[in-house]
């Protein structure tokens, strides 16, 4: 059987690098594993691949049958590639909440509370006492910089700041000029429809029988976006109908001001968005700025899903 290691839908930094680490990580214990992607990478990964001289993993659109998979950077079949069965997961490496998944067997399950998929991988050649080389070293810096937007997002715990420090020093990288390159390569909107950019880094959860989806995008310049607010909103609504959803929001994260403006639809959105984040308004407010908010894992999601 052919076994592969893959991320989420909407592939991120962290969820690529994650995979072509782990699969080096699994061969090392004599199991081939190719890394495959789920969708085309964004600006931020192209620059890291391209720069590290490491090839783009194989693009699939539907999980290929008679095979195995190791899932990194999510847990469920909701954000898995279309076609993933339950019963051909062979792992999990994540830093999410669970996805409820249910096998019937046991798999390896890994999933710890820190700030990326990378630094769980590295924990895991750690522990086997296995050498990381510089390849793979820049990979997993790479990543654990992306989810954690370097250190300041608010899912930092001390083993990434332990991690990255010991990755950077076996890697070379210089971690201050290489985050900013990454930034830089992730705000690029160049040639991107807005439609684009708002499904760019997008999820969808099912919560109390609710659908909802939640978008964000993270990025050093969002001046850009300033006279959009109307265009963002009618894209947005339109989405909502596209893809059937009960709820729609949209964050638009600044990386180096540390906030977020959160957008907000419709009154159904504004009512869960009040009780989410204990609004005083009363009367709908279609973007609200957000302070030292980054996070949409540890800052938005769970607020909101409470209140649904
Ligand atoms: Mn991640």
């Amino acid at each position: 059987m052919k076994k592969y290691v893959i991320g989420h839908k909407n592939p991120d930094t962290d969820s690529v690098v994650s995979s072509i680490a782990f699969s080096f990580y699994l061969k090392k214990g004599g199991i081939d594993a190719e890394p495959i992607i789920p969708g085309k990478i964004n600006r931020e990964t192209e620059f890291i691949l391209k720069y590290l001289k490491v090839k783009i993993p194989k693009l699939f659109k539907k999980a290929p049958i008679n095979s195995g998979f190791y899932l990194v950077d999510h847990s469920g079949l909701g954000r898995s590639i279309l076609g993933m069965k339950e019963d051909s997961i062979l792992g999990v490496v994540d830093h999410h909440k669970m996805g409820g998944l249910n096998t019937i067997v046991p798999i390896l399950y890994r999933c710890e509370t820190v700030g990326s998929t990378s630094t769980v991988i590295t924990k895991m050649f750690k522990e086997k006492n296995w050498i990381i080389n510089k390849k793979i070293a820049s990979l997993l810096l790479s990543g654990i910089i992306s989810d954690t937007l370097n250190l300041t997002s608010v899912t930092t715990t001390d083993d990434d700041r332990k991690i990255l420090r010991e990755l950077a020093l076996k890697s070379g990288v210089d971690v201050k000029k290489f985050s900013q390159q990454m930034f830089e390569a992730k705000s690029d909107i160049s040639g991107m429809g807005l439609k684009k950019i708002l499904l760019s880094d997008y999820k969808e959860y099912v919560h109390n029988k609710k659908k909802i989806g939640m978008g964000v995008w993270e990025t050093v310049v969002t001046e850009v976006f300033n006279k959009k607010e109307e265009d963002i909103l009618k894209t947005l609504r339109k989405i909502k109908i596209e893809k059937k959803l009960d709820f729609l929001f949209f964050g638009l994260v600044n990386i180096f001001k540390k906030n977020t403006i959160f957008y907000i639809i419709d009154e159904s959105e504004f009512l869960v968005a009040k009780k989410a984040f204990k609004l005083k308004n009363k009367k709908l407010q279609n973007a609200i700025l957000m302070k030292g908010v980054t996070s949409r894992k540890k800052q938005i999601l769970p607020f909101i899903l409470k209140s649904i």
